[in-house]
């Protein structure tokens, strides 16, 4: 199996926690800490590295030793230091890292003094009362730990940001129209638009902090209420979904929201820039000595630090505020910028409206084209069209397409890719088309070299345009399958191929780092709906989103240009 840069980053991460452990050297533990941080957001999977003539070293933090445990990780599957801690240690001791406000520090003292191994010896010794009798814990902290050890295993479940919205909309809505509240905002992972969410941080700026509460632990769908403060409280809401929500004053507002919005880790390197320059950011302001610099906008204190504004997209602390000191941030593409969908499904296949009614949404979306790519017939179960159907299809979109005069409908198909990389429709129908999407959708657990192998085949045909929700993830429910990506993002760019993002938001498949790469090596990426209604037209912006967080400007999305454009420069004839 190939190693992914973020299993990499796990396997350090456990390695600093197990060394910490066993009292290994501080600087040894940083070491590795730092290393988890630098592959965990590196662009390239590092497996390329090994494998090519980069080398690891070059990364900030990667020595040689670093750099031979992640060869041999590359290599073997496996980090030898890893496996032996492991093996030397009890193995609930990892679980135990997962709780917060348990750092290794504690854990070890637990596990030297009262032989706490795993996450069950905690809850049990919590409960009888013997961790609050050692030193450095207390009846409070250990009720802490308690409730995040709940918190945790309901963590364990994280939420689409489709299924976000449809809680967070209602709340917003009854917050808003609150006395003596001026603005209601939704920060943390939501508002960086990352691909699924924890839960929901809440900021509200209001003349008083009380009545705010009041509705809040009062809210119709709150199941639980986790803390109660004066300007801070936490519920769960039915389905188990966590909010977190403060109340802040006009003057900290755009600090507040920094804070909140994260990421962490932004927010960390943020404040080493700002202690640099002598200043300090906390949630309520910047500040330099005794005064205070500002903290009403997020502009205001990026500028004090000399900074432009940076998108919440980009605030993963992924080379983000180098790029902004540099005047080198990318003018992200926009909901407006796109021209219109190349990826949806009508009544022709398994979608819900029929080709007009697709068309209308389009239109009135102010799109120039849609193109419906039903299913072909080789995938059974969703009732795809023949090669007969298909012909049928474009002549209702010819008719349909006279009626237009602003708008087209574009002759399309998702067409299977076979398991040796031929396609489900013949060349001879393929090219009465006016754009071909392919896809996989059998056959997932082929090995990474077979699946490569596969799809490089397909964008071969020269008839091919897209390659759709290119990696096949479903959110929580499926795994990306193996490919060897680098290779395909350059058969692609080789091809006059574009791959898709994905904008449900069950898929968002490219994925953020891949799409930045694409970026890197000069591959456009259109960012299409795979709307099985009307409705689903609307889930464009989640694929903006992610598109953002991939670094994308209009110029790098296929589908901001005009249809003309789309004909004369970039589309397979
Ligand atoms: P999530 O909820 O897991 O999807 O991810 P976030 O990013 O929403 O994380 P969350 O809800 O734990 O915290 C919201 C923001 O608050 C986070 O993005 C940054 C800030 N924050 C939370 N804890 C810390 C911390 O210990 N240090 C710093 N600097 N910021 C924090
Ligand atoms: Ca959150
Ligand atoms: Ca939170
Ligand atoms: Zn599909």
């Amino acid at each position: 199996m190939p190693v992914h840069n973020s299993e990499i980053a796990e396997a350090f991460e456990q390695i600093a926690n197990l060394l910490e452990i066993t009292g290994a050297n501080p600087f040894r533990v940083r070491a590795y800490r730092n290393a988890a941080r630098t592959v965990a957001g590196h662009p390239t999977e590092l497996r390329r590295f090994v494998a090519g003539d980069d080398e690891l070293t070059d990364l900030p933090g990667i020595g040689d030793d670093l750099s031979d445990k992640i060869t041999e990780f590359v290599k073997t599957g496996k980090i030898g230091l890893l496996e032996q801690l492991k093996s030397e240690l009890p193995p609930g001791l990892l679980e135990l890292f997962k709780i917060e406000g348990l750092g290794p520090k504690k854990i070890k003292k637990l596990y030297d003094e009262l032989a706490v191994d795993s996450l069950e010896t905690l809850e049990n010794l919590a409960e009888t009362g013997e961790i609050a009798d050692l030193e450095g814990f207390g009846p409070k902290t250990v009720e802490n730990l308690q409730k995040n050890i709940r918190r945790m295993k309901r963590l364990d479940q994280r939420f689409l940001l489709n299924e976000i919205e449809q809680y967070a909309a209602p709340l917003v809505e009854q917050l808003r129209g609150l006395d003596g509240v001026d603005r209601v905002k939704i920060a943390g992972s939501f508002r960086r638009r990352q691909q699924t969410v924890g839960d929901l941080d809440i900021l509200v700026n209001a003349s008083k902090a009380e009545p705010v509460m009041e509705a809040f632990t009062g809210y119709e769908d709150m199941v639980d209420l986790v803390a109660v403060g004066d300007t801070k409280s936490s519920i769960i809401l039915r389905g188990g979904l966590q909010v977190d929500l403060r109340v802040v004053d006009s003057q900290s507002w755009g600090s507040a929201l920094l804070y909140f919005t994260g990421s962490k880790e932004h927010n960390v390197a943020l404040r080493g820039m700002a202690g640099r320059q002598n200043k300090k950011i906390n949630e309520y302001g910047i500040y330099q000595d005794d005064n205070r610099l500002g903290g009403a906008t997020e502009k205001e204190i990026y500028q004090q630090l000399d900074l432009p504004y940076i998108e919440p997209e980009l605030r993963e602390n992924r080379g983000e505020l180098e790029a902004a000191r540099n005047d080198l941030l990318p003018e992200l593409v926009e909901l407006s910028d796109i021209k219109g969908d190349l990826q949806t499904h009508s009544t022709g296949s398994d979608g819900k409206n029929t080709l007009r009614e697709m068309g209308e949404a389009a239109r009135e979306l102010g799109y120039q084209y849609l193109a419906v790519t039903d299913h072909s017939a080789y995938l059974a179960v969703t009732g795809g069209l023949d090669e007969e159907a298909l012909k049928r299809q474009g002549e209702k979109i010819d008719k349909l397409n006279d009626g237009w005069d602003d708008f087209r409908l574009l002759k399309s198909a998702e067409v299977d890719i076979l398991p040796d990389g031929n396609l489900s429709l013949d060349d001879q129908v393929l090219c009465q088309l006016d754009l071909v999407s392919v896809a996989i959708h059998s056959r997932f657990n082929l090995s990474e070299e077979a699946q490569t192998k596969r799809i490089i085949r397909a964008l071969k045909n020269p008839l091919v345009d897209i390659l759709v929700h290119p990696t096949g993830r479903l959110l929580g429910i499926r795994e990306a399958y193996p490919l060897d990506m680098e290779k395909i993002l350059q058969t692609a760019l080789e091809e006059n191929c574009f791959l898709e993002i994905n904008a449900s938001p069950m898929r968002l498949d490219l994925d953020e780092i891949t799409a930045r790469r694409a970026r890197e090596i000069g591959l456009k990426l259109t960012i299409s709906t795979d709307a099985h209604s009307c409705q689903e037209l609307a889930n464009m912006r989640y694929g903006i989103g992610q598109a953002r967080r991939g670094w994308l400007r209009k110029q790098d999305v296929l589908n901001t240009r005009s249809w003309s454009d789309l004909t004369t420069k970039y589309l397979n004839s």
